[in-house]
């Protein structure tokens, strides 16, 4: 498996710190380049992804938590999630995927390190464990504000704006009724954002959360008008900025950008993208 660390603060030598390092494509055609970080090893933690908004989602964690981490590459492009190494430990055979090494479970037989699947599970999974972007137990009414609007995001925004992106972007040749669908449903999504962000409020819940975080996985897409008519969503615009002001978006920004360029996605409505 192809995997590159990402340090984060950790003293090293690597000069990728403004980026997150996610392993070129074998064909090549990510125009990323190979560093230091590029390792066998086995980090504590791994996260397996590609250049999609469900595995932004866990780097962007990462990067807020700051601690150091691998990315290694299921290229979804080819079938490798359901091939060999993969396809054996996940049993949705969906990235992202999260391998714990520093905490084991039983298997029976053996020990095995903590694999957790579903983007949501490993959000919620890093917050509990670094107590971080959710709020503890003793705020229950606060608590179940970030996970409702993190079910949202996963139930709602995410397959919303996935099939979006399929319709406008991806299909062999236009659709009109997916396309028609696909563009209501998307403005449903930002109705309903837009209103919730209607009060001033600077995060979806009260500070900063793993809502935002889930959220921002399409977020990244906003600035580079893959959504037509998104930004007449004042609120949502506000939302957008503030996000992207913050330092591990920067980090983040490059890689959804590579991120168009790799799958070669452009608008079949011709209407032109922000890269
Ligand atoms: N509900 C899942 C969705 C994961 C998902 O749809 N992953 C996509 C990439 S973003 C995937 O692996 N697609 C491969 C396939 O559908 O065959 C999550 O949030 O983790």
């Amino acid at each position: 498996m192809n995997c590159i660390n990402n340090y984060n603060n950790n003293n090293n030598n690597n000069n990728n710190n403004n980026k997150i390092m996610i392993p070129d494509l074998k064909n090549n055609d990510t125009g990323s380049s190979a560093d230091d970080g590029r390792s066998e090893g086995v980090a504590d933690y791994q996260v397996y992804g590609f250049y999609t908004s469900c595995s932004f989602k866990v780097y962007f964690m990462f990067e807020e938590l700051n601690i150091p981490y691998q990315t290694c590459l299921v290229n979804i492009r080819s079938g490798e999630h359901f091939k060999g190494e993969f396809a054996e430990m996940s049993p949705n055979n969906k990235i992202p995927m999260l391998i714990d090494n520093t905490y084991s479970v039983d298997s029976g037989d053996d020990d095995e390190p903590l694999k957790i699947f579903e983007s949501g599970a490993i959000l919620l999974y890093l917050a509990e464990k670094y107590q971080k972007f959710l709020p503890p137990l003793s705020k229950p009414k606060e608590r179940c504000q970030v996970q409702q609007w993190l079910s949202w995001q996963i139930s709602e925004m995410q397959p919303a704006l996935t099939s979006y992106v399929y319709y406008f972007m991806m299909a062999p040749e236009p659709v009109a009724f997916g396309m028609e669908k696909a563009d209501q449903d998307l403005h449903k999504i930002l109705k309903v954002l837009d209103k919730r962000l209607d009060d001033g409020r600077k995060y979806i819940c009260n500070e900063f959360s793993i809502a935002d975080i889930a959220c921002f996985g399409f977020g990244s897409y906003f600035n580079l008008n893959v959504f037509k008519g998104w930004n007449k969503y004042e609120n949502v615009v506000r939302w957008v900025n503030t996000m992207s002001s913050r330092p591990s978006i920067s980090k983040l920004l490059p890689i959804v950008e590579q991120t168009l360029r790799v799958r070669k996605l452009k608008r079949l409505d011709n209407q032109e993208l922000v890269l």
